[in-house]
C-alpha cells in the first residue's frame, strides 16, 4: 500500500501555527519522516539489529515517543530472548490509537506490547534491557532532559542500552548553515517545495529544540552510563548508542 502523501506546508498558510502530532500529521507521518529525516529507514533498521544484541530475556523495552511503532516493531521482529515485553509510550493521542492498529495488525504477536498513552516524563523504567528516544527528546524542554535521562539510566539493567536519535545542532556558525542547507536540499530532492520547506522550519521552530552533541554525550555521562558514542550521522542527525 502507498503512503499518503505529507502536504500539510504545500499551500500559503496566512499563519503558520506551531507544530503539533495531531491527526492530520499522523495520516501523513511515515512519508514525512523518511522524507525529512536523513537515515531514518536505516536507523530504525538498527534499532532491530540492537535488540537482536542487546535484549535480554524477561526484560523490558522502551519505545518513548513512539508515534506509529517503527522502532516498536524492528524491535520486535529481531528480540532473540522469551519473556520480553515492549513498552510504548506517546503523549499524542492519535499517534497511540494508529500505533495500536499498526501493531495489532503485525503478524509477529510472541513479544507482548504495551501501550501508554502519556508523557515520557512520567513513565516508570524497570528491568530494561534497551531504551529508545528517537527523535523524541528534542521535543522534550531542555530543563526536563537530565532528569529524563536519569530516570531511564536508573531503570536500565547493568549492561543496558539506550538508542538516542537527534536533530543536533554546531557551535561553528558556519557548519551550522552548511548542515542546514544541506539539509533542505535533502528535502528537495524528496519532493518539497521551498514555500514547504519554509513553512515546516516556522511551525517547528520553537517545538523541535536541538542540542550539540558534546551537551548530549555530556548529560549521558552524568546521568551514569558508562559508555556513550555516535554510531550515526547524516547531516545534522544523529544516533547515539550509551550503555550503562
Ligand atoms: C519513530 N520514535 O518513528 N511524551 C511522550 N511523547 C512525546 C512527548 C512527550 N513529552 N513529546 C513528543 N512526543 C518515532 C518518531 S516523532 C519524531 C518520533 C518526529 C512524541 C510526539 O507525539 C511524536 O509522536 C514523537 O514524540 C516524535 O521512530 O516527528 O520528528
Amino acid at each position: 500500500m502507498t503512503e499518503p502523501r505529507d502536504t500539510l506546508y504545500a499551500n500559503p498558510l496566512a499563519q503558520v501555527d506551531s507544530f503539533s502530532f495531531d491527526q492530520q500529521v499522523v495520516d501523513v507521518f511515515p512519508d514525512m519522516i523518511k522524507r525529512s529525516v536523513p537515515g531514518y529507514p536505516t536507523i530504525v533498521n538498527m534499532i532491530g539489529s540492537l535488540a537482536e544484541r542487546y535484549v535480554t530475556a524477561g526484560s523490558h523495552c522502551y519505545d518513548l515517543g513512539c508515534s506509529l511503532g517503527a522502532a516498536t516493531l524492528a524491535m520486535r521482529h529481531r528480540i532473540q530472548n522469551a519473556n520480553c515485553k515492549i513498552i510504548a509510550v506517546d503523549n499524542s493521542p492519535a499517534m497511540i490509537q494508529r500505533a495500536r492498529q499498526v501493531i495489532a495488525a503485525d503478524g509477529q504477536d510472541e513479544v507482548p506490547v504495551e501501550f501508554i498513552e502519556g508523557r515520557i516524563q512520567d513513565v516508570t523504567i524497570e528491568h530494561g534491557s534497551l531504551a529508545v528516544l528517537n527523535f523524541t527528546l528534542q521535543f522534550i524542554d531542555v530543563a526536563e532532559r537530565p532528569a529524563l535521562l536519569n530516570t531511564i539510566c536508573n531503570g536500565l539493567n547493568p549492561g543496558g542500552v539506550l538508542i538516542l536519535s537527534e536533530k543536533v545542532a554546531f557551535e561553528d556558525k558556519p557548519h551550522e548553515e552548511l548542515m542546514t542547507e544541506l539539509h533542505h536540499n535533502f528535502k528537495r530532492a524528496n519532493g518539497y517545495s521551498d514555500l514547504e520547506i519554509a513553512q515546516k522550519r516556522a511551525a517547528i521552530e520553537n517545538v523541535l529544540l536541538p542540542e550539540s552533541l558534546a551537551a548530549h554525550r555530556e548529560r549521558l555521562r552524568a546521568a551514569g552510563f558508562s559508555s556513550v558514542d555516535v554510531w550515526f550521522q547524516c547531516l545534522n542527525f544523529a544516533s547515539i548508542i550509551a550503555i550503562k
